[in-house]
């Protein structure tokens, strides 16, 4: 029971208590900035707790953007290049290699794996990335290609999704993250991202991933050109197709970071709107298993406070992390697993330890690389 609440939440703390959804004018009407925030995070704290208890997830990954040069001129993406650019590059398969091995040497469960759209490669280059891994690094999961990227090899190739995703499955495809995603609304997305994918392709490729047994992850990008209704909007098209196939793990919201950006002139987001943004998502997605606060860019400060308001995983180790780190991100390069659970300890949760697909991660105190996954985690929702 939560007691003492805001006026302006009393309905919503009913429905929420009930284990009723939220609607439309809910989602907006918790983005009023009169609705106290810690109220609001009392609120996705009581669901987090009922969903992941005190657990605070990590994992211990890497990534590999192979290539930055991009067909697309996403505005608010400072990562891209053009192919004649100096700041361009593409990564051999020995520099892949070499990532793989560093990872596997360093204990890593995941390597996240996007990158530009090179209009000179073809789908094979990007198939064969996952496979030089797979073969070299078999136990080390490939979460890899956006859903974008996947649109873009349809492109290629002149396949269906299925077939892509077969043919990426054979070479050591393990999930799909869920980059790309931005904000679905066309009002919002022609004026980002009027190129690439639009949001119902989004959809339909995560779709068929679920339908194929291939687990995602979900984002949203805020705090651009985007008003509150088109952040709920984006929300609740997740929670429908969550609704359908079960497939998303994890939702992450992006803070939109604007260095070197087409935006450049709008601020980068508050911490307050940060963890507003947290709480709203783990309120309207009451059926995504985790809520993820990745403190690459959040920061570590807010990415341990996002742990009370509906957060329960705080993504990973991560290396060599460029979108954010190219578009203003501050944080560090990496953080020592001694200091990723000291901060999750800290924030008053427990650290535990999970691979890609939410399993428990034993490792060997005498060998610390050394690593067997066990049972799936619990997440009640
Ligand atoms: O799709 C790009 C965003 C995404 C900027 O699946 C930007 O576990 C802020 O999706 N400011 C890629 N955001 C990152 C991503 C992700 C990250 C961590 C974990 C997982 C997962 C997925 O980053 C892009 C775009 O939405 N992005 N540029 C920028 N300037």
């Amino acid at each position: 029971m939560i007691h003492s609440i805001d006026p302006s939440l009393k309905a919503i703390r009913d429905k929420v208590e009930a284990g009723e959804r939220l609607t439309l004018e809910d989602g907006v009407a918790m983005y009023d900035p009169r609705v106290p925030l810690n109220d609001l995070g009392v609120l996705a704290n009581y669901v987090r707790e009922k969903i992941n208890g005190n657990a605070g997830y990590y994992n211990i990954n890497t990534h590999l953007n192979a290539t930055n040069v991009c067909v697309y001129r996403c505005v608010f993406c400072a990562f891209r290049s053009d192919l004649r650019s100096p700041k361009g590059y593409v990564m051999s398969d020995e520099q892949i290699l070499e990532r793989g091995r560093e990872a596997v040497e360093n204990g890593c469960t995941e390597m996240h794996i996007v990158g530009g759209l090179h209009h000179q490669k073809k789908f094979d280059w990007y198939k064969n990335i996952l496979q030089v891994l797979h073969d070299a690094y078999p136990a080390l999961h490939l979460k890899g290609w956006t859903a974008v990227e996947i649109n873009w090899f349809e492109f290629l190739t002149k396949q269906s999704t299925e077939w892509v995703f077969r043919e990426l499955l054979e070479a050591g495809l393990g999930s799909l993250p869920g980059g790309g995603a931005e904000i679905f609304h066309p009002q919002v997305r022609d004026k980002i991202c009027e190129h690439k994918a639009d949001g119902s392709n989004w959809i339909n490729i995560h779709r068929t991933a679920h339908q194929m047994g291939i687990k995602s992850n979900c984002t949203m990008l805020y705090g651009h050109v985007e008003e509150p209704f088109h952040r709920i909007d984006h929300l609740i098209r997740l929670r429908e197709l969550q609704d359908e196939t079960g497939g998303f793990q994890t939702f992450i919201p992006l803070a939109f970071h604007p260095d070197n950006t087409g935006l450049s002139h709008i601020p980068k987001p508050s911490s307050a709107m940060d963890l507003r943004t947290m709480a709203i998502s783990r309120l309207m997605l009451d059926n995504i298993p985790h809520i993820k606060a990745y403190w690459i860019m959040l920061g570590i400060g807010t990415a341990q406070t996002a742990l009370s308001y509906g957060a329960d995983d705080i993504d990973g180790t991560v290396r060599h992390e460029l979108i954010y780190h190219d578009a203003g991100a501050t944080t560090p390069e990496l953080l020592s697993v001694e200091r990723i659970e000291h901060l999750i300890r800290e924030a008053g949760r427990e650290p535990i330890e999970r691979d890609t697909l939410y399993r428990k991660v034993h490792r060997d105190p005498a060998n610390p690389a050394a690593w067997t996954v066990g049972e799936a985690v619990e997440a009640a929702v």
